[in-house]
């Protein structure tokens, strides 16, 4: 484990997410108990009053691995020399919205995030982007970030991933270490897909313990809409679970899944179909730190149809942003 000080970028810090996220990484959760961290923290104007209170209370926590806590509202300072960039703040979409009015103003932000990457981020920086739409978000920015590899770049699926692992674990009554092998597919929308069909369950294949019509009419609308029941149980969204799986997405992208997989939104090179140069969730493992699409699984035709259903909708946004103008020229 590494003890060398590493430098962190958290964009929207001042948001709910941001106050859920922060004080875990400065206690050492998000790159473990040797890892000091700098933290940088990227705000808007609106925002930036909350980002500085919240500097205040993790001072108050005298975190024994934080060095320092800035707050800036100029991302080319912001990911000046940065290794973990978390891309969290976003424009939120307001009632009536229009989808590709709320593309737009994204890419507005995910661009020049992108290009402030490009300028000045460390050779090894890792980028997770939380706001939503995640997977195009992740897109643009990756497209203004040129001399960065792609595969730095990825889209936050890990709380869907967990959703489905707990619900999975709830309606087998089994412990959630022992469920493995789920995996989320294509967009962090209601469109996504929860397979289950290489998952096992204290290694029984979970296929030979639910039936589809509970998959279909049940398990899958319940993962892709938890967001929503959150917002009606709660009043407000997902923000603890949301930190905690940005924690578990840089955690296992550092350190490896091992034999496990997980679930990450990255560029596709073409894999199962779905088409290269859209960022789709995947199975994957994090393998000397690098993801790993898993290969070779078969894919039957209740997936295929959803799989296909969800990418369909990444190629419409990926047109849409195009459309706008918000893609490099050739992208
Ligand atoms: P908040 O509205 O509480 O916070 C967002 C923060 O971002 C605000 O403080 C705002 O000032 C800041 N911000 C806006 N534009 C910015 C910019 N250009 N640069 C820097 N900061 C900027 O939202 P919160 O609840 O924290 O959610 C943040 C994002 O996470 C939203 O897009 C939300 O939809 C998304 N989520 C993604 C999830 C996922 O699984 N991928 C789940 C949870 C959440 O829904």
């Amino acid at each position: 484990m590494s003890t060398s000080t590493m430098n962190v970028t958290v964009t929207g810090a001042g948001g709910q997410i941001g106050y859920a996220l922060l004080f875990r990484i400065a206690s050492g959760d998000l790159l473990g108990p040797t890892t000091p961290v700098n933290l940088t923290l990227l705000e808007i104007p609106s925002g930036r009053k909350a980002a500085e209170g919240t500097v205040l209370e993790l001072q108050d926590c005298a975190f024994p691995l934080l060095r320092s806590v800035t707050v800036t509202e100029d991302p080319v300072r912001a990911f000046d020399g940065a290794n973990i960039a978390l891309l969290v703040g976003s424009k939120p979409r307001a009632v009536g919205m229009e989808r590709v009015a709320l593309l737009e103003s994204n890419g507005r932000i995910f661009g020049p995030a992108g290009a402030a990457l490009n300028a000045g981020a460390a050779s090894d920086v890792r980028v997770l982007v939380v706001g939503n739409p995640v997977n195009t978000n992740a897109l643009v920015a990756s497209a203004f970030a040129p001399d960065i590899p792609v595969d730095r770049f990825t889209a936050m699926t890990r709380l869907d991933h967990n959703r489905g692992v707990a619900q999975l674990a709830v309606r087998l009554q089994i412990p959630v270490a022992e469920i493995d092998g789920l995996t989320i597919w294509g967009n962090h929308s209601a469109s996504q897909y929860p397979d289950v069909f290489h998952a096992t369950a204290g290694g029984r294949p979970v296929s030979e313990l639910v039936g589809e019509d509970w998959l279909a009419g049940e398990f899958i609308p319940r993962v892709a809409n938890r967001g929503y029941e959150i917002i009606q149980a709660r009043g407000a969204s997902s923000v603890a679970s949301a930190a905690n799986a940005v924690i578990d997405h840089v955690h296992d992208w550092v350190n490896g899944t091992g034999d496990r997989w997980t679930s990450a939104g990255i560029m596709s090179d073409g894999s199962y179909g779905v088409p290269a140069g859209i960022v789709s969730s995947f199975p994957v493992r994090s393998v000397d730190g690098r993801w790993q699409i898993v290969p070779d699984l078969a894919i039957n035709a209740f997936s295929r149809a959803r799989i296909d259903a969800s990418v369909a909708e990444l190629l419409d946004e990926r047109d849409a942003i195009r459309a706008l103008g918000l893609l490099p020229a050739g992208r």
